[in-house]
């Protein structure tokens, strides 16, 4: 028997972050369709964002994108969040989307590009402290498309003396999260490719490295929750970039392509004691909405995150561990399908009730009117960064 109240009272402590990104216009390579009302700065991405966590009460932060957000006073940039009821969340550092950076940022073979890079990540730690984040997020783009193009072992000790430097730099409460991904754009051989090398860099930089887990970013098959579970029990689970994928990095709504996965993934961090607030865990949407409308878009996930927790904590943690140590294959499948199956959309709503939120967000937000009124009032919406 789970204790629903439990439940509700864990639900009501959720806390998903937006990215600033997913308000503004994105695309694949081949067409951006811009969108009426979206954001023309980083003020008025934190404007949508206020909008998300009004109607769903679960999405307090909002992570930035540096050159993508970049603004002259980032303590004012706070400020204007925490007067939303917001809050600033991960700095996500951008070195791949200049010229300098064809063969790669702190992993190129040219001593003056990683230097130009690693600038850029020191700077990010610096608006950390102007807004008071807790997290710069890092990913490289880096990697070679050809065998031989560059030495794979040296590309490695760039990588790590890169980290390095930037982890000296971080202050008290300050942390770094590594982000790995398989392939792209980098085709032959990404420098960091997966969980393994992030961990392994982590563990060698000390406790405030920690790995960030995208679900985007595996090959398909890949199981994510193993790779959650063990994470968590290494301590080195920093946090999660959600999004849905079909093909590759395809950066849908979470819980879109694979309800049942995201579940999994949920109640790997449920039984790791990683869904309590002193686990530091960030959970964060990292999502492009190409041809849905955004605020509505990043509702729906925020709530199918929502949904997928409830179900992870309604599993029978008991009856489940009575029926593994008896051997009972089925038995215990079933437990875990029982709390997969049961519909928790009337709890959750409840659960919204409860915090003074109406129980249908996306239908609240409908009736709102801020669709109509930012697409009226904003003209010439800004790109997510793709393409720019
Ligand atoms: C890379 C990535 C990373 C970037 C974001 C925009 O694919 O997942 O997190 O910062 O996309
Ligand atoms: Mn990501
Ligand atoms: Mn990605």
């Amino acid at each position: 028997m789970t204790d629903l109240a439990a439940v509700k009272a864990a639900l009501r402590t959720q806390a998903v972050e937006t990215p600033s990104w997913a308000y503004g216009n994105s695309g694949t390579r081949f067409k951006v369709f811009a969108q009426a009302g979206v954001p023309r700065d980083p003020w008025e991405k934190l404007q949508d964002a206020a909008k998300v966590h009004e109607f769903t009460g679960v999405a307090p932060t909002v992570a930035l994108h540096i050159p993508w957000d970049r603004v002259e006073d980032y303590a004012a940039l706070a400020k204007y969040a925490e007067e939303r009821g917001l809050r600033l969340g991960a700095i996500n550092s951008n070195t791949f989307q200049d010229d300098d950076y064809r063969l790669g940022s702190i992993c190129h073979p040219d001593a003056a590009v990683r230097r130009k890079a690693l600038d850029h990540l020191l700077e990010c730690v610096d608006i950390m402290d102007a807004t008071g984040s807790g997290d710069l997020k890092l990913w490289f783009a880096d990697g070679t498309n050809y065998p031989g193009q560059d030495d794979i072992r040296a590309r490695q000790d760039r990588l790590a003396e890169g980290l390095a430097e930037v982890y000296e730099r971080l202050g008290e409460g300050q942390r770094m999260l590594l982000e790995y991904k398989f392939f792209e754009p980098a085709f032959y051989a990404t420098d960091v490719p997966d969980w393994g090398t992030a961990y392994a860099h982590c563990l060698k930089l000390g406790p405030k490295a920690q790995v960030v887990v995208d679900t985007g970013h595996h090959a398909p098959g890949t199981n994510i929750e193993f790779i959650v579970a063990t994470l968590l029990r290494e301590g080195r689970l920093g946090g999660f970039d959600f999004n849905s994928r079909f093909y590759a990095d395809d950066d849908l709504m979470v819980g879109a392509a694979d309800p049942f996965q995201l579940f999994r993934i949920m109640y790997e961090v449920v039984r790791g004691g990683g869904f309590a607030a002193e686990a530091g865990i960030a959970f964060m949407l990292d999502q492009c909405h190409n041809i849905e409308a955004k605020i509505p878009a990043i509702i729906r996930s925020v709530m199918n995150v929502q949904e997928a927790t409830a179900k992870a904590l309604l599993v029978d943690r008991a009856a489940l561990a009575d029926a593994q140590v008896a051997g009972d294959v089925l038995g215990a499948n079933a437990v875990l399908m029982d709390a997969y199956n049961t519909d928790v959309r009337t709890l959750v709503r409840e659960v919204r009730g409860e915090m003074g939120v109406d129980p249908e967000p996306l239908a609240a937000y409908a009736l709102s009117g801020w669709a109509e009124r930012i697409a009226a009032e904003r003209v010439g919406g800004q790109q997510a960064g793709w393409g720019a």
